[in-house]
């Protein structure tokens, strides 16, 4: 048994869930929030057998997209957003991927 961790741009969660599921995939869809840029992503948590780990890992590269977002520079912090508040472009996702093992799973 694997646990698949996967974090996934918000604009493409509701297609990922749809797929795996479609795909008869257990998933918990999490709300979260990335540390470097502090916006909202999605984690999904998916239990299942270690022969389905690369078909999950492979709905989950097929339905995540690149994007870039703005970013403040370090020179900004302190300086808020207003419009002399230096910005760069951050390459996000598609999706970051955790494979881990499981040593037991129950349903009561
Ligand atoms: P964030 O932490 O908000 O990161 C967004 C993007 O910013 C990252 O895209 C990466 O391109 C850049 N970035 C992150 N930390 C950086 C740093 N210390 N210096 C320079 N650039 C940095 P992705 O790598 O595609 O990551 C997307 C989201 O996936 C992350 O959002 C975070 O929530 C999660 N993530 C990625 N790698 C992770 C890891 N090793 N452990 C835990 N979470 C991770």
């Amino acid at each position: 048994m694997k646990l698949i961790l996967a974090i996934v741009n918000n604009e493409d969660s509701a297609v990922v869930a749809s797929a795996l599921t479609k795909e008869n995939f257990m998933v918990t869809k999490l709300s979260t929030t990335g540390g470097f840029l502090m916006v909202g992503n999605t984690t999904f948590l998916i239990g299942t057998d270690e022969k389905n780990v690369q078909r999950a890992k492979d709905i989950i590269k097929k339905y995540s997209n690149t994007r870039t977002h703005s970013a403040p520079t370090t020179e900004s912090f302190g300086r808020g957003f207003d419009e002399g508040a230096l910005q760069h472009e951050v390459p996000v996702g598609g999706a970051t991927v955790f494979v881990l093992g499981v040593d037991e799973m129950e349903k009561y």
